[in-house]
């Protein structure tokens, strides 16, 4: 059944939308399966995401019309379609009445992912109007809160290096906190890996004792604040609370230092929102684990990494994961800039739509995968600024001399970048950064050709 007479528009003009502030836009890569006209199949999943089905229903009212989805906008050539979906489309809470991330989804990202007349389609951007800015939880911490505890300025405060506890699992508590008080003695910020929990091998309640008297420690030798990000993903949320509070309780007058990891992706938006709101007081650290399933540029359904930052904002994330741009070991590209700057400015042109965030607290990027020091000033320079975390699980570990060497090595390379000083000379006189070259030879052979000449003149 051709659709498109009620579930597409395509008079609507997107400015006017936008103005209108009515409605969330959104716009996906889309190709109908063979057989299909462009325009038929995109009103079938307009309808499909909002108020229809494949056939009319007698139950339908003209009520029930003025909350239809719309297609405003295609390009079939370029497998370009846009849809306006009216705000009232979407759930709100009971408790609150506030909008929530999984009503977002199940419309707009839903049942239109498996549907026989689409061969694919992936969403790549989504605008939001101010109204639904009020109504998203936001972030409540963020990357100024980490800069004050760390005693740094509250603007432009810098980098912050970290470390995620290697190796990724089978270590007893003894060992773990070992490996955490060394990394401190360095570095500022440690992450457990997102497989770290309750093992039996390492249960958490006698893990979080040791890793607080190794921070104690680690705080009393530096002179400086220290912060771990403790992982209380679990499916139950009773079991969240549960991990969240006894880790508090814990750290008990330090518990300002400890952020909360959840593995966002694979729990879904209800364990972020369990942690934002009931931890509102703890940064918030989204963990991405399994995005690529969706967001890989390889896959052609789901979305896009972009989009999964840009909601994880909205949702209230105080940082996620934004992968490493091209300069680490996961899939990226240099341009994945946009996901960084789409969740820490209040204003970004995205790949599609530019979206104000009226003063939404940023979300913090959080750097991480396959990175060490020597490839760090690149990765600044892609940036352009340093003020992100950084965790870097082999890139501390892997440092030859001690992890509190691999975390100053992290530190001296952040310093090389903003002092705008070349790697190599900055490495004759920064010891830790100058074993990092030896440390991770493979890399330094790529990324500085020259360096065996400048940093082992007698050999
Ligand atoms: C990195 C690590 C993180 C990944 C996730 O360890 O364990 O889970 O970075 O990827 P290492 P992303 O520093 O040893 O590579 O940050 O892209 O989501
Ligand atoms: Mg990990």
């Amino acid at each position: 059944m051709d659709q498109s007479k009620r579930y597409a528009d395509l008079s609507l003009k997107e400015a006017e939308l936008i103005a209108g502030g009515r409605h969330i836009l959104c716009a996906y890569r889309m190709k109908p399966k063979a057989g299909h006209g462009y325009l038929e199949a995109a009103a079938h999943f307009a309808a499909e995401s909002s108020t229809g089905t494949n056939v009319e229903v007698s139950t339908t009212d003209d009520f029930t019309r003025g909350v239809d989805a719309l297609v405003y906008y295609i390009d079939a050539a370029n497998e370009d379609m846009r849809i306006a979906y009216p705000l009232d489309l979407f759930d709100r809470n009971l408790i609150d009445g506030r909008m929530m991330l999984v009503s977002f989804l199940t419309l707009t990202i839903g049942n239109n992912q498996g549907m026989g007349d689409i061969e694919y389609a992936k969403m790549v951007d989504f605008h939001v109007p101010r109204r639904a800015i009020e109504l998203f939880d936001g972030p409540s911490r963020g990357i100024a809160d980490l800069w004050r505890t760390l005693g740094r300025p509250v603007v432009d405060g810098g980098y912050i290096s970290g470390t995620i506890i290697k190796p990724k699992l089978g270590l007893r508590p003894e060992p773990f906190a070992r490996a955490a008080y060394e990394f401190w003695l360095g570095g500022d910020f440690i992450k457990n890996d997102e497989p770290q929990g309750n093992q039996t091998f390492a249960p958490m309640k006698q893990t979080i004792p040791l890793v607080y008297d190794a921070m104690k420690r680690a705080m009393d030798e530096t002179g400086e604040a220290k912060l771990f990000s403790a992982n209380i993903t679990a499916d139950d949320h009773y079991e969240m609370i549960a991990r969240g509070e006894y880790i508090l309780e814990t750290f008990g007058p330090d518990a300002d230092k400890v952020a909360f990891l959840v593995d966002g992706y694979v729990g879904g938006p209800g364990m972020i929102t369990t942690a934002r709101r009931h931890f509102a007081n703890q940064f918030l650290h989204y963990h991405r684990a399994g995005h690529g399933a969706v967001t890989s540029p390889q896959s052609k359904r789901g979305y896009s990494a972009y989009v999964l930052a840009k909601m994880s904002r909205l949702q209230g994330a105080s940082g996620i994961h934004v992968g490493t741009m091209g300069y680490g070991k996961m899939e990226g590209e240099k341009d994945d800039r946009a996901c960084a700057y789409i969740i820490e400015r209040d204003r970004y042109q995205g790949p599609v739509y530019a979206q104000d965030w009226y003063g939404m607290k940023p979300t913090v990027p959080i750097i991480s995968g396959g990175m060490n020091a020597l490839r760090l000033p690149g990765f600044f320079d892609n940036l352009g600024h340093g003020n992100v975390i950084n965790t870097a699980g082999g890139g501390s570990y892997g440092h030859l001399d001690s992890p509190a060497a691999g975390a100053r090595s992290l530190r001296q390379a952040y310093e090389c970048w903003k002092a705008g000083a070349d790697p190599l000379q900055w490495a004759r006189e920064h010891h830790e950064f100058a074993r990092a070259f030896e440390s991770f030879p493979h890399d330094a052979d790529l990324l500085y050709p020259g360096w065996r000449q400048v940093l082992r003149p007698a050999a």
